[in-house]
Protein backbone atom coordinates (compact mmCIF):
# COMPACT_ATOMS: atom_id res chain seq x y z
CA UNK A 1 0.00 0.00 0.00
CA UNK A 2 1.16 3.53 -0.77
CA UNK A 3 -0.75 6.69 -0.03
CA UNK A 4 -0.11 9.41 -2.56
CA UNK A 5 -1.53 12.84 -3.18
CA UNK A 6 -2.30 13.67 -6.81
CA UNK A 7 -2.47 17.25 -7.95
CA UNK A 8 -5.78 17.65 -9.78
CA UNK A 9 -8.78 19.86 -10.31
CA UNK A 10 -10.94 20.82 -8.51
CA UNK A 11 -8.38 19.95 -5.80
CA UNK A 12 -5.69 17.46 -4.84
CA UNK A 13 -6.91 13.91 -4.23
CA UNK A 14 -5.29 11.42 -1.83
CA UNK A 15 -5.41 7.78 -2.87
CA UNK A 16 -4.14 4.43 -1.70
CA UNK A 17 -2.56 2.82 -4.79
CA UNK A 18 -3.56 -0.68 -3.65
CA UNK A 19 -7.19 0.49 -3.81
CA UNK A 20 -6.80 2.17 -7.18
CA UNK A 21 -7.24 0.68 -10.65
CA UNK A 22 -6.09 2.04 -13.98
CA UNK A 23 -8.78 1.59 -16.63
CA UNK A 24 -7.90 1.83 -20.32
CA UNK A 25 -11.14 2.44 -22.17
CA UNK A 26 -11.50 1.12 -25.72
CA UNK A 27 -7.97 1.74 -27.04
CA UNK A 28 -8.97 -0.44 -30.00
CA UNK A 29 -7.91 -0.44 -33.63
CA UNK A 30 -11.55 0.16 -34.55
CA UNK A 31 -11.34 3.63 -32.95
CA UNK A 32 -7.71 4.59 -33.55
CA UNK A 33 -6.86 3.18 -36.97
CA UNK A 34 -8.16 4.08 -40.43
CA UNK A 35 -10.94 1.89 -41.80
CA UNK A 36 -12.44 1.00 -38.42
CA UNK A 37 -15.67 2.00 -36.69
CA UNK A 38 -14.47 5.52 -35.89
CA UNK A 39 -13.64 6.29 -39.49
CA UNK A 40 -16.88 4.77 -40.85
CA UNK A 41 -18.69 7.42 -38.80
CA UNK A 42 -16.80 10.12 -40.71
CA UNK A 43 -14.17 10.91 -38.08
CA UNK A 44 -10.48 11.79 -38.45
CA UNK A 45 -9.04 8.95 -36.37
CA UNK A 46 -5.55 10.48 -36.33
CA UNK A 47 -6.83 12.91 -33.66
CA UNK A 48 -6.79 10.10 -31.09
CA UNK A 49 -3.09 9.22 -31.51
CA UNK A 50 -2.04 11.99 -29.12
CA UNK A 51 -3.26 9.94 -26.12
CA UNK A 52 -1.24 6.80 -26.85
CA UNK A 53 2.18 7.80 -25.44
CA UNK A 54 0.80 9.32 -22.19
CA UNK A 55 -1.38 6.21 -21.72
CA UNK A 56 1.69 4.02 -22.21
CA UNK A 57 3.62 6.00 -19.58
CA UNK A 58 0.80 5.60 -17.03
CA UNK A 59 0.39 1.93 -17.92
CA UNK A 60 4.11 1.27 -17.33
CA UNK A 61 3.99 3.11 -14.00
CA UNK A 62 0.80 1.34 -12.82
CA UNK A 63 2.38 -2.02 -13.65
CA UNK A 64 5.55 -1.11 -11.74
CA UNK A 65 3.40 -0.19 -8.74
CA UNK A 66 1.38 -3.43 -8.94
CA UNK A 67 -1.82 -1.50 -9.45
CA UNK A 68 -4.80 -3.30 -10.95
CA UNK A 69 -4.92 -2.59 -14.69
CA UNK A 70 -8.15 -3.20 -16.60
CA UNK A 71 -8.76 -2.84 -20.33
CA UNK A 72 -12.14 -2.45 -22.00
CA UNK A 73 -13.27 -3.08 -25.56
CA UNK A 74 -16.53 -1.95 -27.12
CA UNK A 75 -18.00 -4.52 -29.47
CA UNK A 76 -20.52 -7.22 -30.15
CA UNK A 77 -20.92 -10.97 -30.45
CA UNK A 78 -20.37 -12.31 -33.98
CA UNK A 79 -24.10 -13.13 -34.23
CA UNK A 80 -24.82 -9.55 -33.06
CA UNK A 81 -27.54 -10.71 -30.64
CA UNK A 82 -26.21 -8.15 -28.13
CA UNK A 83 -26.23 -5.26 -30.62
CA UNK A 84 -29.36 -3.13 -30.35
CA UNK A 85 -30.90 -2.58 -33.78
CA UNK A 86 -31.15 1.10 -32.88
CA UNK A 87 -27.35 1.22 -32.54
CA UNK A 88 -26.62 -0.72 -35.73
CA UNK A 89 -29.04 1.38 -37.80
CA UNK A 90 -27.95 4.75 -36.35
CA UNK A 91 -26.78 7.46 -38.75
CA UNK A 92 -25.37 7.06 -42.24
CA UNK A 93 -21.94 5.49 -41.75
CA UNK A 94 -19.90 4.30 -44.74
CA UNK A 95 -20.13 0.79 -43.25
CA UNK A 96 -22.22 -0.47 -40.34
CA UNK A 97 -21.37 -2.56 -37.27
CA UNK A 98 -20.89 -6.13 -38.49
CA UNK A 99 -19.99 -5.15 -42.06
CA UNK A 100 -16.60 -6.22 -43.45
CA UNK A 101 -13.77 -3.69 -43.20
CA UNK A 102 -9.99 -3.69 -43.59
CA UNK A 103 -9.63 -5.18 -40.08
CA UNK A 104 -12.44 -7.71 -40.33
CA UNK A 105 -16.07 -7.14 -39.37
CA UNK A 106 -16.54 -3.75 -37.78
CA UNK A 107 -16.81 -3.71 -33.96
CA UNK A 108 -17.20 -7.49 -33.73
CA UNK A 109 -15.44 -9.48 -31.01
CA UNK A 110 -12.60 -11.66 -32.24
CA UNK A 111 -11.93 -9.52 -35.32
CA UNK A 112 -8.55 -7.74 -35.66
CA UNK A 113 -10.23 -4.32 -35.61
CA UNK A 114 -11.88 -5.04 -32.27
CA UNK A 115 -8.55 -5.78 -30.64
CA UNK A 116 -6.50 -3.36 -28.56
CA UNK A 117 -3.66 -1.44 -30.19
CA UNK A 118 -0.22 -3.09 -29.83
CA UNK A 119 1.28 -0.15 -27.86
CA UNK A 120 -1.22 -0.69 -25.02
CA UNK A 121 -1.71 -4.42 -25.26
CA UNK A 122 -2.76 -6.17 -22.01
CA UNK A 123 -0.27 -8.25 -20.09
CA UNK A 124 -1.13 -11.69 -18.75
CA UNK A 125 -3.42 -11.35 -15.73
CA UNK A 126 -4.90 -7.96 -16.67
CA UNK A 127 -8.68 -8.29 -17.02
CA UNK A 128 -10.19 -7.32 -20.37
CA UNK A 129 -13.84 -6.28 -20.21
CA UNK A 130 -15.88 -6.76 -23.37
CA UNK A 131 -18.74 -4.30 -23.28
CA UNK A 132 -21.64 -3.94 -25.68
CA UNK A 133 -22.36 -0.34 -24.71
CA UNK A 134 -20.53 2.90 -24.12
CA UNK A 135 -20.20 2.56 -20.34
CA UNK A 136 -17.82 -0.09 -18.97
CA UNK A 137 -20.28 -1.08 -16.21
CA UNK A 138 -23.31 -1.71 -18.42
CA UNK A 139 -23.84 -5.49 -19.00
CA UNK A 140 -20.34 -6.39 -17.72
CA UNK A 141 -18.79 -7.82 -14.54
CA UNK A 142 -16.52 -4.79 -13.99
CA UNK A 143 -18.14 -3.76 -10.68
CA UNK A 144 -17.75 -7.31 -9.30
CA UNK A 145 -14.08 -7.42 -10.28
CA UNK A 146 -13.38 -4.02 -8.70
CA UNK A 147 -15.32 -4.85 -5.51
CA UNK A 148 -13.51 -8.17 -5.08
CA UNK A 149 -10.20 -6.29 -5.21
CA UNK A 150 -11.34 -3.60 -2.77
CA UNK A 151 -10.93 -0.88 -5.39
CA UNK A 152 -12.18 2.60 -4.41
CA UNK A 153 -10.47 4.84 -6.98
CA UNK A 154 -10.24 4.67 -10.76
CA UNK A 155 -7.80 6.41 -13.07
CA UNK A 156 -9.78 6.44 -16.31
CA UNK A 157 -7.95 6.79 -19.64
CA UNK A 158 -8.99 6.07 -23.20
CA UNK A 159 -11.23 7.08 -26.04
CA UNK A 160 -13.32 8.90 -26.67
CA UNK A 161 -13.45 11.50 -23.93
CA UNK A 162 -17.09 12.51 -24.19
CA UNK A 163 -18.47 9.10 -25.14
CA UNK A 164 -17.06 5.94 -23.53
CA UNK A 165 -14.74 7.64 -21.03
CA UNK A 166 -17.48 10.00 -19.87
CA UNK A 167 -20.16 7.31 -19.69
CA UNK A 168 -17.82 5.06 -17.70
CA UNK A 169 -16.89 7.86 -15.29
CA UNK A 170 -20.55 8.69 -14.71
CA UNK A 171 -21.42 5.04 -14.10
CA UNK A 172 -18.45 4.66 -11.73
CA UNK A 173 -19.27 7.85 -9.84
CA UNK A 174 -22.83 6.64 -9.22
CA UNK A 175 -21.41 3.38 -7.86
CA UNK A 176 -19.25 5.22 -5.33
CA UNK A 177 -15.84 5.19 -7.03
CA UNK A 178 -13.61 8.26 -7.09
CA UNK A 179 -12.56 8.85 -10.70
CA UNK A 180 -9.44 10.69 -11.83
CA UNK A 181 -9.22 11.46 -15.55
CA UNK A 182 -5.78 12.38 -16.90
CA UNK A 183 -6.54 14.97 -19.59
CA UNK A 184 -3.72 13.90 -21.93
CA UNK A 185 -4.60 10.19 -21.66
CA UNK A 186 -7.95 10.57 -23.35
CA UNK A 187 -8.89 12.08 -26.69
CA UNK A 188 -11.82 12.81 -28.94
CA UNK A 189 -12.56 13.21 -32.64
CA UNK A 190 -13.92 16.59 -31.54
CA UNK A 191 -11.30 18.61 -29.60
CA UNK A 192 -13.98 20.95 -28.26
CA UNK A 193 -15.95 18.01 -26.83
CA UNK A 194 -12.74 16.77 -25.16
CA UNK A 195 -12.24 20.15 -23.48
CA UNK A 196 -15.84 20.56 -22.41
CA UNK A 197 -16.10 16.91 -21.33
CA UNK A 198 -13.19 17.39 -18.95
CA UNK A 199 -14.64 20.63 -17.63
CA UNK A 200 -17.93 18.85 -16.94
CA UNK A 201 -16.17 16.20 -14.83
CA UNK A 202 -14.40 18.64 -12.53
CA UNK A 203 -17.10 21.35 -12.35
CA UNK A 204 -19.27 21.96 -9.27
CA UNK A 205 -16.61 20.69 -6.86
CA UNK A 206 -15.91 17.59 -8.97
CA UNK A 207 -19.45 16.49 -9.76
CA UNK A 208 -18.20 13.39 -11.61
CA UNK A 209 -14.57 13.32 -10.41
CA UNK A 210 -11.15 14.88 -10.76
CA UNK A 211 -9.10 15.92 -13.79
CA UNK A 212 -5.33 15.67 -13.70
CA UNK A 213 -2.69 14.69 -16.29
CA UNK A 214 -0.12 11.95 -16.79
CA UNK A 215 2.78 14.14 -15.63
CA UNK A 216 1.16 14.95 -12.29
CA UNK A 217 0.05 11.35 -11.70
CA UNK A 218 3.49 9.97 -12.58
CA UNK A 219 5.10 12.51 -10.23
CA UNK A 220 2.77 11.44 -7.41
CA UNK A 221 3.42 7.74 -7.98
CA UNK A 222 7.17 8.41 -8.01
C1 LIG B 1 -17.62 5.62 -29.37
C2 LIG B 1 -16.12 5.07 -27.57
N1 LIG B 1 -17.14 6.85 -29.51
N2 LIG B 1 -15.30 4.12 -27.18
N3 LIG B 1 -17.08 4.74 -28.49
O1 LIG B 1 -18.54 5.23 -30.06
O2 LIG B 1 -16.01 6.21 -27.16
Amino acid sequence: MARVSISAEPGAIDIDTSRTALIMVDMQRDFLQPGGFGETLGNDVSLLAVAVAPCRALLDSARRHDMLVIHTREGHRPDMTDAPRTKVERGSPSARIGDPGPYGRILIRGEPGHDLIPELYPQAGEPVIDKPGKGAFYATDLHVILSNRGIENLVVCGVTTEVCVHTTVREANDRGYRCIVPSDCCASYFPEFHEVGLRMIKAQGGIFGWVSDSGRILAALG
